[in-house]
């Protein structure tokens, strides 16, 4: 029995499951879940889905079976494309299973559930999915296709990051065989945006800063700035694809102060490891897309994080 068929052999042996991801839910996480969700369904169990963050309205079948709370303990969880401790609110739950499962790609992951099934190698969970199931000889449907399929596009970016291989390629093309439809998905995720979000958007462009003849390049967004626009930090994330978009940028970050003295630090790198960066913060995630959380003030946090960014850079030559 190979790795694939023996994790997915002990995940069949329970009945009832709670499945989880990281806090501020993305693409990959909510892909996984829905994925994950709908294969235990064809083999007759129960499972709960909880996202205790606001879920986005995304095209994606069983997406409105999502709870927003836990309404009791699980003996059996299921983490996905995130190690147990950032689960956030959910991590008590966790903590409390006695038999607990994780599927995950990032870098830090320790391995320390039950049944671990940790492959850094891949640009998504979804794309570990997809190959889990793919080893058991599953016949893709569309409930499993759109979400592997989302998850896929979300964590390569649109299939434009480092992490988009011909293996992507060929997942992609598979699932869009079995149902995967991807131009409403791929505006779900990178378009339809509210227009004030928009106009929020024009302001942070006008503040992004760089150094070292922009292969730096940095956006601070305060506290009060999303106050005075009335926009949700957590809408945000996907600025930092426009700070990227500076022609010679290697290092990008995004500082977002998503309440007084609470910075969170998006780092993108093009070919420098900035895994080690985040780190060094107490944060984490991949080798050219991390991330990292300070509990200190704004002007503090950027002082220091982009002293670190710029030493990098100088080590790097
Ligand atoms: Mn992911």
């Amino acid at each position: 029995m190979n790795r694939k068929t023996h994790f997915l052999g002990a995940l069949s042996r329970y009945d009832n499951y709670l499945i989880c991801s990281h806090e501020n839910p993305d693409a990959d996480s909510i892909g996984a879940m829905l994925t994950v969700y709908h294969y235990l369904k064809l083999l007759g169990k129960n499972c709960t889905m909880v996202v205790t963050d606001p879920v986005p309205d995304w095209p994606l079948p069983g997406i409105e079976q999502i709870q927003p709370v836990p309404v009791q303990d699980y003996e059996h969880v299921i983490v996905l494309d995130c190690e147990p401790k950032r689960t956030g609110s959910l991590l008590p739950l966790v903590n409390k299973a006695k038999v607990t499962f994780n599927i995950d790609h990032h870098k830090d992951n320790q391995g320390i559930c039950t049944y671990n099934y940790i492959d850094t190698g891949q640009a998504a969970t979804c794309m570990i999915l997809y190959q889990l199931f793919k080893a058991v000889g599953i016949n893709f449907d569309y409930e499993l296709a759109q979400p592997l399929y989302a998850g896929i596009v979300g964590d390569t970016g649109g299939f434009r990051h480092a992490n988009t291989t011909s293996d992507v390629f060929l997942a992609a093309a598979e699932l869009t065989k079995h149902g995967a439809v991807p131009n409403t998905t791929a505006d779900a995720i990178f378009a339809a945006k509210p227009l004030e979000l928009i106009h929020f958007l024009g302001y942070a462009l006008t503040k992004i800063e760089t150094r070292h003849n922009d292969r730096l390049a940095w956006l601070v967004l305060s506290y009060e700035d999303f106050n005075t626009y009335g926009v949700n930090p957590s809408d945000c994330d996907q600025f930092i694809d426009y700070v990227r978009m500076v022609a010679g940028s290697q290092i990008v970050i995004l500082f977002r102060e998503t309440a007084p003295d609470l910075v969170r630090v998006g780092f993108r790198s093009r070919g420098i490891n900035i895994h080690q960066l985040a780190q060094n913060f107490g944060g984490g995630g991949h080798l050219l897309a991390a991330g990292a959380q300070l509990n200190i003030p704004l002007i503090d946090a950027v002082q220091q994080v982009v002293t670190a960014a710029v030493k990098l850079l100088e080590g790097d030559g």
